[in-house]
């Protein structure tokens, strides 16, 4: 298949270079500094071994050249503009894979996409969640983090446009599940990131030491309020559910640095408004307190001084 990747940082870079080694055709967009070391040497993966492949690199979405597939791994504050610029360098939709976490993504990525001239984005638009961890090592390298998985929807406009997707991930050996309650589990992703992403980040520790003291009765506090958030919302997990999905993720995923506190140490904007952002948000809403997630984003505002940003319409 032909798939574009716009974004090329931990997550964009993985799926990238996996594609890229199925045997896949993948132009990536990405940033100067990432255009030139994936030119230059080209896209590096560490896992086991070290592997580097060659895929085209550019800065900008080429308008020719036609692609199957488009993945957008930006960041969440990065949507509206990606969405945008895809919609803009082609009159017609293509299967679009919107793998953030967060809440809010497909609403930003649909808005911009109309503005931009695309007229009925909906079941192009796949909303998607996963679990696997990568950290950016440097511009065009990454690191795999241990193992995860990609669910897509099973259900809905967005359907087929997911099979796809599930053919082309399956076949760079990703693990994939289709889940017709896709929401819901859009949902329990963002509970584990309320848990881990801001706590992870502020105490500056790798995501298995949540799984200890002191820090796994904040990560606790955290997820409670973050059940009760979703319940508000129409989403009930009960705290066992959540807490077990917490523990699997942060023992899954225990020596990775959550992407908020890679964010963080790098200088670079985080997710936190998508996240604690959102919830922040269904809370007011519902007149919920949510004294913990307050805090720790607060914390983390302070620490970044003005780099965090909502996802935003183009
Ligand atoms: O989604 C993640 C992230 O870091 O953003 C987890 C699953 C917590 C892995 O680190």
């Amino acid at each position: 298949m032909k798939v574009l990747v716009v974004g090329v940082g931990a997550t964009g870079g993985l799926f990238a270079a996996r594609f890229a080694s199925s045997g896949h055709a993948v132009t990536v967009i990405g940033r100067p500094a990432a255009v030139r070391s994936i030119r230059a040497d080209g896209l590096v993966v560490e896992d086991r071994t070290r592997m580097s492949v060659r895929v085209v690199a550019a800065t900008t979405i080429p308008r020719e050249g036609p692609f199957d597939l488009a993945l957008l791994t930006v960041k969440t504050f990065d949507v509206g503009r990606a969405s945008a610029d895809l919609a803009r360098s082609r009159p017609d939709p293509l299967p679009t894979l919107l793998p953030q976490n967060g809440l809010g993504i497909e609403t930003v990525a649909r808005a911009s996409a109309v503005d931009a001239g695309w007229k009925d984005p909906g079941p192009w638009l796949v909303r998607a969640v996963h679990s696997i961890p990568a950290t950016l090592l440097a511009p065009g390298r990454v690191r795999v983090g241990g193992e995860g998985e990609l669910l897509l929807p099973g259900a809905g406009p967005a359907r087929v446009a997911a099979d796809r997707f599930e053919e082309l991930f399956r076949s760079a050996g990703f693990r994939v599940r289709r889940v017709p309650e896709f929401e819901r589990e859009v949902w329990r992703k963002a509970l584990v990131n309320a848990a881990i992403n801001p706590l992870s980040a502020v105490r500056g520790v790798p995501n298995g030491r949540l799984l200890e003291e002191p820090w796994r009765s904040e990560a606790l506090a955290l997820l409670g309020e973050a059940v009760a958030a979703a319940a508000a919302a129409g989403h009930r997990f009960s705290e066992e559910e959540a807490r077990s999905d917490f523990e699997r993720v942060a023992t899954a995923t225990a020596t990775n640095r959550s992407s908020m506190l890679q964010d963080l140490e790098r200088g670079r904007p985080t997710e936190i408004e998508a996240i604690s952002g959102a919830l922040l948000e269904v809370g007011r809403e519902h007149g919920l307190d949510l004294p913990a997630t307050r805090a720790v984003r607060d914390e983390l505002l302070r620490r970044t001084a003005g780099r965090a940003r909502p996802p935003q319409r183009s």
